[in-house]
């Protein structure tokens, strides 16, 4: 079996340590932007229990504006390379289709593309010439205007409908449904109450037939519940704790995978869900 397809095998909750080589990224922007410190994360991101590193060449934090291709593809391709000589399994987190192409040509298993093929017009086909998995997130539009999208009357209805017409386009385009993972897209185009609402229709989002994944990562919605009684607000690094609670109920959930920045607590969290539902009726 090819390596994303044994990826997308039945298992254990899969845990995609995020690699953003970014200088403006929300929680870890310009830490790893030398290919030799996002060599070493990544490694690191590994020993702590990542399946899958993601690396990420472009901020999709709220208000982020484009960076050119060239150097989205300057930025991720030598750390994709050097991580893959590594044996890692690497993910590329890309919206356009030459730099997913670039990236699984020099061994990356799977296109993590959080725009669901609408920012590239080109990239369902050229997914489908490629031997990789293919993550498809919701998403409305672009970061400078997605906050401005977050409308919905039943937004679990709403984000279910727009996956389900997304994962249509991208078959009809040729890429095999097997190969395709659906992700809500928290934070994207959603506002907090939207993301708890569609954290806990897991199970209805998990009825359109394909694995799930969550990204809920260090995320305002996470900042915000964690806010003090001051109102103040704790930075993205010390929402770690939420977001491997956040593993567990999504884990005990059956998801496919979580994108988490600090993997450990996570790794974690992902045994206990598996040993609790080994043990039988969690969720019931
Ligand atoms: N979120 C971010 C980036 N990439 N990919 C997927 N599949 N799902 C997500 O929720 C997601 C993503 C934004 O977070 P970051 O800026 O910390 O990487």
């Amino acid at each position: 079996m090819s390596a994303p397809g044994a990826l997308l095998e039945p298992g254990p909750t899969r845990l995609l340590g995020v690699l953003n080589t970014t200088p403006d990224s929300f929680s870890d922007g310009g830490r790893f932007l030398a290919p030799g410190d996002a060599l070493a994360r990544g490694l690191a991101l590994r020993a702590a229990g990542a399946d899958v590193v993601d690396v990420g060449g472009e901020s999709t934090r709220p208000g982020a504006g484009r960076v050119e291709a060239a150097e989205e593809l300057r930025r991720v391709l030598p750390v994709v390379r050097a991580l893959v000589a590594a044996g890692v399994a690497v993910s590329v987190d890309t919206t356009r289709a030459e730099v997913a192409r670039a990236a699984v040509e020099a061994g990356a298993v799977l296109v993590n593309d959080v725009s669901g093929g609408l920012a590239d017009p080109d990239m369902a086909a050229t997914v489908a010439g490629l031997d990789c998995a293919y993550v498809l997130s919701h998403w409305r539009g672009p970061s400078d205007v997605m906050t401005s999208l977050a409308t919905y009357g039943d937004v679990v209805a709403e984000v279910g409908a727009e996956l389900a017409a997304r994962l249509e386009a991208v078959t009809a385009a040729g890429v095999a449904a097997e190969r395709v993972v659906l992700d809500p897209g928290l934070g994207f185009a959603k506002d907090g109450a939207h993301d708890w609402a569609l954290l806990a229709a897991l199970d209805e989002l998990a009825a359109l037939g394909r694995p799930l994944l969550v990204g809920a990562s260090r995320k305002r919605f996470l900042g915000a519940l964690l806010a003090g009684p001051d109102g103040a607000v704790p930075p993205p690094a010390e929402r770690d704790a939420a977001t491997a609670a956040v593993t567990a109920l999504a884990a005990a959930r059956g998801v496919w995978g979580v994108r988490v920045h600090e993997v450990a607590a996570s790794a974690a969290a992902v045994r206990v869900a598996t040993a609790w539902r080994a043990a039988g009726r969690i969720g019931a």
